[in-house]
């Protein structure tokens, strides 16, 4: 038996976003958090089997779109990737939206501006289009804050770090240069990715924050390196591990808005200010402190990433259940 899958393929900022046009399964549930529920339960194999080898790879991400559960929205958006099915993904929304509107799949009903239902909440998006392509896209993101600071963790071969876990969409462990640590270039990528595994166990064992909103959104999935800019006119650097040895070549729209809230938190950041952030391989997103809120008795902020995605092709997979790897597989 054939399942075909008519993706359109491309990136954000260099990371892969494979947006299902074709294909979706019919969920059940009445707010995208259920639909995610239901699809984890009876389809997560169209999630490996396109995310993974041979059909994908460590880095690939991406997503469906749905008609949404509430009226005031006008689509929905679930997201699959190497590491599971996010709660939130800001590079993945940004090509989703691009593509999506580049290709007639999404009639926003206010020209330039969307509210999209993800599984973490509601985000509102603006975007500029020159002739047929959209020229950028910006996430007003889903609430962010800092779930706990100075987790101690002594990592095997490397040593002690004091890690703040934040959350924007995703939790992130986040690491500040320290001790250990004093850049993402004295490390390079395969270490990065090395260390992130045994980071990310130690974090998990050591915290498990849970979402103050709602418990369905908890546990810490991905490792952010924090680091000082290096480009011109740039106001900091990232890493960010996710999956089993991704390193996102964006810089991680969740990630970002978990940064700032970190960096807000602190008092490195305030209310309006902007932050130019780097990814590993250079290219950025413009990230914003919007608005001071509460968070179920938590003080947040509500993150904006601003960045653009370009679209490389169509590509209809399918997923035989004569093939061995129908389901897809990871080298660890
Ligand atoms: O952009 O939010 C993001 C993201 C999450 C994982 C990889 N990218």
């Amino acid at each position: 038996m054939r399942s075909h899958f008519f993706c359109i393929d491309g990136h954000t900022a260099g990371n892969p976003v494979r947006l299902v046009a074709g294909g979706a399964p019919l969920l059940r549930g009445a707010s995208m958090i259920e639909r995610r529920q239901d699809f984890i339960e009876r389809f997560d194999w169209i999630r490996t089997g396109l995310c993974f080898e041979p059909r994908g790879h460590d880095m690939m991400s991406g997503g469906f779109l749905y008609p949404p559960t509430r009226e005031n929205c006008d689509c929905g958006i679930l997201f699959i990737e190497t590491s599971g099915c996010l709660p939130m993904c800001g590079h993945g929304t940004i090509g989703i939206v691009t593509f999506g509107l580049e290709h007639g799949l999404i009639t926003p009903r206010e020209p330039g501006r969307l509210r999209i239902e993800v599984p973490a909440g509601v985000i509102e998006v603006a975007y500029g289009i020159e002739g047929e392509r959209v020229t950028w896209v910006r996430i007003r993101n889903v609430p962010a804050y800092v779930a706990a600071t100075g987790v101690a963790i002594d990592v095997p071969g490397f040593g002690s770090l004091s890690v703040d876990v934040a959350y924007g969409g995703n939790y992130y462990a986040i690491i500040e240069p320290q001790g250990p640590y004093t850049g993402l270039d004295d490390l390079g990528a395969a270490r990065i990715v090395e260390l992130s595994r045994s980071i990310r166990a130690l974090v998990r064992e050591a915290f498990e924050p849970v979402h103050p909103l709602d418990e369905r959104i908890r546990g810490v999935s991905h490792v952010l390196w924090a680091d000082r800019p290096k480009g011109e006119g740039a106001d900091g650097r990232n890493a960010v591990f996710y999956g089993a040895r991704a390193i996102d070549r964006s810089p991680c729209g969740t990630g970002t808005s978990a940064r700032i809230a970190h960096l807000a938190a602190q008092g490195r950041l305030k209310v309006g200010d902007g932050f130019v952030h780097e990814s590993y391989i250079g290219s950025r997103f413009l990230g914003r402190v919007e608005e001071a809120v509460d968070i179920g008795g938590i003080s947040g902020i509500v993150p904006s990433i601003e960045g653009s995605a370009i679209a490389t092709g169509f590509n209809t997979i399918w997923i035989d259940r004569a093939d061995p790897f129908w389901a897809g597989f990871t080298v660890t």
